[in-house]
């Protein structure tokens, strides 16, 4: 049998000497691995006398607890764990990042609001929970009036004790404090109007959601651009200069428009408006055999919801409606990116596809 103390200087200058990871471990296996130094000495213990194994036992089984510490500090020494060394290899070529893009509907959105920001007009935003109050009642559309079957609404009620909406929502309460998901984005006209004196000139883009059967032109949770301009003398003529200026810098130039009388309760006169879509947009969009909007048989596409504020509307907000005009507008922007980025089914910008969504 070796002579334990012999041993234990070999292995500790072993040890204290080697240069890398790599020898150290042959210096940890040569003696503590199972076929090392000392792991066979510990085993012969058992072959020996009982005085002898007495003597020896305890020091092989100190060194063996020192030699693995004294592994561990040189393992620590040398540069730590091996699985959190980092290897660095500058020659290796570079890998390319794949680069994230925006979502077409966010782009649009973009353009949108510099193309107003442009015009001189403010870029303003409202809650997408509203009160009954603000989107109906406040833009001329009591309770009870058919109109509100116009935009098939999502109530919100509460299930949950203590919640706030428990309190808002009591059927004990005024029915125009009842909460919903808004159904377009008009309600921030009246927010807007209730702080701020004219004249002034807004957009409100914003996500709207309504309760119906989605299909390949509606959603139930789409976005909208409102604008109001407000002013003594703001006229029809001035709207028609606004969306024609903008719907040319959106799609560049050339575009037809027609603008065709519309019911809004709280527009009068009210009006709608299309544009002619190009061969090209007509292509695409007839490709769309369930689209109500963009393949249809005519050449026009109805874009947006438009007219002079009702004077009721003014009446709301505490404005002289004898003193102030203004023209408001409501359109789809979604249905706008499906001309621009030629997307036949309006369910391709929602259901996460990226298939689709890498194509932009
Ligand atoms: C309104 O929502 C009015 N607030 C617009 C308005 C504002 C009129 C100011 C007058 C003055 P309408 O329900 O038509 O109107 O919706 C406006 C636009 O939203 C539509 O032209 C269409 O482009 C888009 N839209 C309506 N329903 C959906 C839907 N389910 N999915 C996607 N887009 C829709």
């Amino acid at each position: 049998m070796r002579d334990i103390g012999k041993l234990k200087e070999e292995a500790i200058r072993a040890l204290r000497g080697a240069a890398d990871a790599e020898a150290l471990e042959g210096v940890r296996v040569k003696y503590l691995g199972r076929k090392g130094e000392l792991t066979g000495l510990l085993r012969a213990l058992k072959d020996l006398p009982v005085a002898e194994r007495k003597r020896i036992g305890p020091a092989a089984n100190v060194l063996r607890r020192e030699l693995e510490s004294l592994v561990d500090s040189k393992k620590a020494e040398l540069g730590g764990n091996e699985g959190n060394r980092v290897h660095l290899d500058v020659t290796k070529p570079g890998e390319k990042l794949r680069r994230g893009h925006l979502h077409p509907l966010t782009r649009i959105d973009k353009d949108i609001r510099d193309i107003f920001r442009s015009m001189n007009f403010s870029v303003v935003e409202g809650p997408e929970v509203e009160t009954a109050y603000y989107n109906f009642d406040a833009l001329n559309i009591p309770p009870d009036h058919p109109a509100r079957d116009m935009w098939d609404t999502l109530w919100l009620q509460s299930n949950q004790k203590n919640s706030k909406f428990e309190i808002r929502n009591s059927k004990f309460l005024n029915k125009s404090q009842q909460l919903l998901l808004r159904t377009h984005t008009s309600p921030v006209q009246v927010r807007y109007m209730e702080t701020h004196e004219p004249p002034f000139q807004i957009v409100v883009p914003g996500r709207v959601f309504r309760y119906e059967a989605t299909d390949a032109s509606h959603e139930i949770n789409f976005y909208q651009l409102e604008g109001l301009m407000v002013g003594e003398d703001v006229s029809l003529a001035n709207f028609k200069f606004v969306v024609e200026e903008f719907f040319r810098k959106l799609f560049g130039k050339g575009l037809e428009f027609r603008f065709r009388p519309g019911y809004f309760p709280f527009v009068e006169p009210g009006l709608e408006v299309d544009i002619k879509l190009t061969r090209d947009q007509r292509q695409t969009t007839n490709d769309s055999r369930q689209s109500s909007v963009v393949s249809r048989q005519s050449d026009w596409l109805e874009v947006m919801g438009a007219g002079m504020v009702h004077r009721n509307v003014f009446d709301a907000v505490h404005y002289n409606p004898d003193a102030v005009h203004g023209f408001a507008f409501g359109m789809g922007i979604d249905r706008l990116a499906m001309i621009k980025y030629k997307v036949p089914d309006i369910r391709l910008f929602y259901n996460g596809d990226l298939r689709f969504i890498r194509q932009f």
